[in-house]
């Protein structure tokens, strides 16, 4: 047996707020869900996998767009015309009433309902597989799913397909059909196929019980390298092995600046770290300033200049390897256009204002909001918003000058 896991496909993700770069690079950006799934699809069909799962969020919203879901069929198509079957579930993005075959996808692909159903197939070595999973009908399940799983029977191979998160015992936090590691444990599966977190991770190795990651990172925090798994029998075991295919990746690059640099040679070395990266990265600059640094230097990295000499070097040469999407000023910081600002008393009201308890607070509120609550519950948000706020109010600063 050899099948492909994947999940979070996230296709036709909108990247808000990074329309501001050249065509080349947006063009990439923007087609970058689609890329890494038409990578997917076509290494299901040169290593000839019996099957692929995709274990929800397909699409990025509930309301996708039309040109991804005939993205999304013409993939299958090209599955169909091997012969490879797709099982898939939706998940808390895109979730909807499943009551029959869906009519405008292919016949190789197989949907589960929103309750909890088997799945059988015979591969063509005889050996039988039954896959168990369900699709969302909303975008919470608060309820546990796994405890509706059946446990495993006859066939040769069981397979669970669960779009969740592990349980923090919390109904206030608890919402993607929560479960257990034991819980997934005591249902004695041969390979549990997990979706929802994007970050890819193997939960357990016997037997193996994995969160692939989505296949493409949607922004800063989803950075590092993003695929799929295959997984291969021998014998009686499962092997899972990670296998990279995103077209772009996010990553964060730290510089400190400690002595008096001028702007040409800080814009040098920042071109000589974005260079020295493999792959077509999207690069944050985090820039670490001390009081030494020339008073000059900071007002050109606070106010974005130095960010858009970075992008206009880059522009001139047209030979995009990397492209730095932003520039943050982090601690150390003295804040440099916040003149007019008490820097100790910025620090006290920052320190009332951004600190996990104020994040929760206000998390209560919008945590109706699911997308939102997603965001909120990052923990780098925090250190996020400290810093987006003080760009904010230095810009005002800026703007009074
Ligand atoms: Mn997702």
């Amino acid at each position: 047996m050899k099948f492909i896991h994947t999940a979070d496909l996230h296709l036709d993700s909108p990247f808000r707020g990074l329309d501001e770069m050249p065509a080349q690079i947006w063009q990439r950006v923007h087609q970058s869900t689609f890329t890494a799934f038409e990578r997917i699809v076509d290494a299901a069909i040169n290593q000839q996998v019996d099957f692929i799962l995709i274990v929800g969020d397909i699409y990025d919203r509930d309301h996708h767009s039309a040109e991804a879901e005939d993205f999304f069929v013409r993939q299958c198509q090209r599955l169909a015309k091997q012969q490879i079957p797709v099982y898939l579930s939706y998940g808390n993005h895109d979730y909807q009433p499943v009551t029959e075959q869906i009519d405008s996808l292919p016949n190789n692909v197989h949907v589960f309902g929103n309750q909890v159903e088997t799945k059988t197939l015979t591969l063509a070595d005889d050996q039988t597989v039954a896959i168990t999973g369900f699709s969302y009908g909303k975008r919470w399940l608060v309820e546990d799913q796994v405890s509706k799983f059946p446990e495993k029977e006859t066939a040769d191979w069981q397979i669970g397909m669960l779009h969740g998160d592990i349980s923090q015992n919390n109904p206030d936090q608890d919402h993607y059909a929560p479960f257990t590691l034991p819980e997934l444990l005591q249902k004695r599966y041969d390979y549990w196929a997990l979706g929802h977190i994007h970050k890819h991770q193997v939960l357990n190795e016997e037997p193996l019980v994995v969160y692939p990651g989505n296949p493409q990172g949607r922004h800063k925090n989803e950075d590092g390298q993003h695929g799929y798994y295959l997984v291969q029998s021998n014998s009686d075991k499962l092997t899972a092995e990670f296998k990279p295919v995103a077209p772009i990746e996010w990553c964060e690059i730290d510089a400190h600046l400690t002595h008096d640099q001028t702007v040409d040679s800080l814009i040098e070395m920042l071109l000589h770290r974005g260079e020295a990266e493999d792959g077509f990265k999207m690069i944050a600059f985090n820039v670490h300033l001390t009081d030494q640094v020339n008073a000059l230097t900071k007002k050109l990295l606070a106010n974005g200049t130095i960010l858009e000499r970075l992008q206009e070097n880059l522009s001139e040469k047209g030979d995009y390897q990397w492209w730095p999407y932003q520039l943050n000023l982090l601690k150390g910081t003295a804040l440099p256009k916040m003149t007019d600002l008490d820097q100790e008393y910025w620090d006290q009201s920052a320190q009332d204002v951004f600190n996990q308890d104020a994040v929760i607070d206000l998390t209560d509120k919008l945590a109706k909001y699911g997308f939102i609550a997603d965001q909120l519950a990052d923990p780098s948000l925090v250190e996020q918003l400290r810093y987006e706020a003080s760009q904010k109010l230095g810009e005002g600063d800026h703007d009074e000058n």
